[in-house]
């Protein structure tokens, strides 16, 4: 199979006035990230609010992007749920639609042993036909994955990559070292360039959905060697980024676009509405 490289934002999901996915807005969003040239799009994702979303939510919403995306750019879709029925349900209809691959973070809340996550993985690869992305994203997860306490899944063929959600870029080269055929994929935007070095050849990310271009161009500065003008544009981004995390990244993220001319709406609740002091300093650090 040939191997995942570049761009992939993480779609966030634009919502209506009603609080409904806007599909018109979602289809703006992907042409415009096509334009610009993206590897792919990662779907559904902690970016996609996708906890927030019933499943028949997070169906539509594939099935808007794989209409638009298909054939233009690669699609990963991403199925995690805290049920591995509700996993395996996404999954089918992933494979339904012909998607890349599939990816998901680990079953959280109840604190389930290794054993069960690994199982958990394992039922979904044995059921569907797609190559899985494991999701390491302690933050938010509350499981940290390791080269060593995953190695079983990690040598396991279906399973082709990993999205490494995690300042941690040691344990991220430690896996890669010893599991060379895997794709791993930088997760945290602001430190893209470091992954980069440590041998990460893609990315997911939630800022690339306004600013993917300055990531492909981060890459290809990276490829040519050059690395001071690299770091420098890694910087702009940064501060950007710092801004976001301040203000709360998904909502940043969409109050962005919403600046870029892309109605994306607020994030569903239980997460807060920005203020107007937010979105001022947003509007200052964009040059909006
Ligand atoms: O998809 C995103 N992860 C999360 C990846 O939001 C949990 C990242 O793009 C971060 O939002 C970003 C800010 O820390 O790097």
């Amino acid at each position: 199979m040939e191997k995942f490289y570049g761009i992939y934002p993480a779609l966030i999901t634009p919502f209506n006035e009603q609080g409904k996915i806007n599909e018109k807005a979602l289809q703006q969003l992907v042409k415009l990230n096509l334009d610009k040239g993206v590897s792919g799009f990662y779907v559904g994702g902690s970016t996609g609010e996708s906890f927030l979303l019933s499943v028949e939510e997070r169906k539509a919403i594939l099935e808007i992007v794989s209409h638009e995306a298909r054939g233009k750019a690669k699609i990963i879709a991403h199925i995690g749920s805290i049920a591995t029925d509700h996993a395996i349900e996404l999954a089918r209809h992933a494979a339904d639609l012909k998607v890349d691959a599939v990816s998901s973070v680990p079953p959280f809340y109840y604190k389930f042993s290794l054993a069960e996550i690994k199982s958990y993985y394992l039922d979904i690869v044995n059921d569907v036909n797609l190559p899985m992305i494991i999701y390491n994203i302690p933050a938010l997860s509350g499981v940290t994955f390791t080269s060593q306490n995953i190695s079983d899944l990690l040598t396991d063929s279906r399973v082709i990559g990993v999205k490494w959600t995690s300042y941690d870029l040691f344990q991220m080269q430690r896996m890669l070292s010893e599991n060379p055929n895997l794709t791993i994929f930088n997760g945290h935007d602001e430190v893209f360039l470091g992954s980069l070095a440590m041998g990460a050849k893609a990315a997911i990310g939630s800022t690339f959905n306004f600013m993917a271009e300055k990531f492909i161009h981060i890459q290809n500065l990276y490829e040519a060697q050059k690395l001071e003008e690299a770091r420098i544009l890694q910087d702009e981004v940064n501060q950007i980024i710092n801004v976001l995390i301040r203000i709360g990244v998904f909502q940043g993220v969409k109050a962005g676009l919403e600046m870029m001319g892309i109605p994306c709406g607020d994030c569903r609740k239980p997460f807060r509405k920005l203020n107007l002091e937010e979105i001022k300093l947003l509007q200052q650090v964009l040059n909006l």
